[in-house]
């Protein structure tokens, strides 16, 4: 019975099983968005009211930033090369077009990102 192999691949099956079932669960709906001269990738997401979910954030060109204060998203600074994390839960639905906060060149005043927040 020690070391069986069947007893071992009831376990690791029984771990995978678990696993499978704890993740989903525990981990919010997060969108990753992509900055670059000058747009944001995706140009508009979907959020819903009460749900938080997590926005990362980076660049492939170019310093960008993003804020809301009807969202709750603090001014954060998006830069080439590392991933910006943060929470966003709205309260309320509606559309809100979000201007890149930096000033980044040519396209900077049409560089938009449009979320849709739905009950
Ligand atoms: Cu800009």
């Amino acid at each position: 019975m020690r070391n069986s192999p069947v007893v071992r691949a009831a376990l690791v099956t029984a771990f995978i099983a678990l696993s499978l079932a704890v993740l989903p669960a525990s981990a919010h709906p997060s969108i990753d968005i992509v900055a670059s001269n000058w747009k944001f990738t995706p140009s508009a997401i979907e959020l819903h009211v009460g749900q938080a979910t997590t926005l990362r954030l980076t660049s492939t060109e170019g310093v960008h930033g993003l804020q809301s204060s009807d969202l709750g998203i603090p001014q954060t600074a998006i830069t080439p090369g590392s991933w910006k994390t943060v929470s966003v839960t709205p309260s309320k639905a509606g559309t809100y077009v979000l201007h890149c906060t930096i000033v980044c060149g040519a396209g900077h005043a049409n560089m938009t990102l449009t979320v849709h927040v739905v009950p």
